[in-house]
């Protein structure tokens, strides 16, 4: 698909002024995708030169697409044109994790298998029938270390920024770690205003979705769709998609 700079907007909220911020949506494995995404945004950020610019991964790297270890690589490595990445956990990041650690036992590593683990796994040469503990030596302790570390949340300006939602009513310091992974509704289609508009991914629609609220841009790549990014600047906004 052609790639696409969609025309500026004005955006649900806003952002302090000199700051522009990019948000890619879920990536599964699509490494392709993600190198043309990378480059869109280049080419966007080179139209701001007086901006700091800000990268935000919004999780989901692994599972399902051609090449999770690619992806991981490429989120890991720093990028010229970003003062600052900042790369959230998704669910299948956790999934990962606890298939890797064993932490529900055999019911951890079905769960990943049932959810795209086999094409994370021949990514990093990884042989299915082997032991979880010889998986995760092919991962690697900087890889394993990485997703560790991963970040749930993260705020800027007028958004908060998180893999699938929040739970409506709950102030975020007290959100469940499993809300802020997995929630669909009644995050989706709740109309309260959570103080901060929700700019996520998780739940994949054709187009993104914009609300009053929140901000959905998991456009299913890794079904056919296509990768998007969201820029935010002042309070404006467009989407580059590839
Ligand atoms: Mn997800």
């Amino acid at each position: 698909m052609r790639p696409e700079r969609t025309e500026e907007r004005p955006a649900p909220a806003s952002l302090p002024e000199g700051l522009r911020l990019y948000a890619i949506g879920d990536v599964h494995g699509c490494a392709d995708h993600l190198a043309r995404l990378l480059q869109l945004i280049a080419e966007d950020a080179a139209t701001a030169p007086q901006s700091a610019r800000h990268l935000i991964f919004l999780g989901d790297y692994v599972d399902r697409g051609p090449d999770s270890r690619a992806v991981v690589e490429q989120v890991r490595a720093p990028l010229s044109f970003a003062a600052e990445t900042v790369a959230l956990m998704g669910n299948h990041e956790a999934m990962m994790l606890a298939a890797l650690d064993r932490l529900d036992g055999e019911e951890s590593v079905s769960l990943w298998i049932a959810n795209g683990a086999l094409a994370t796994l021949a990514s990093y040469g990884a042989d299915p029938n082997l032991p979880p503990a010889l998986w995760r030596e092919r991962v690697g302790e900087a890889h394993c270390g990485f997703l560790r570390r991963l970040a749930k949340c993260h705020a800027a300006g007028g958004y908060l920024f998180v893999h699938a939602g929040i739970r409506p009513g709950v102030p975020v310091a007290a959100q469940d770690e499993e809300d802020l992974l997995w929630i669909r509704e009644p995050f989706l289609s709740s109309p309260d205003d959570h103080g901060a508009v929700v700019v996520h991914g998780h739940t994949p629609t054709r187009e993104p979705v914009v609300r009053p609220n929140r901000i959905g841009i998991d456009t299913g790549a890794v079904y056919g769709g296509r990768l998007t990014a969201l820029v935010l600047w002042a309070d404006r906004m467009r989407f580059l998609h590839v």
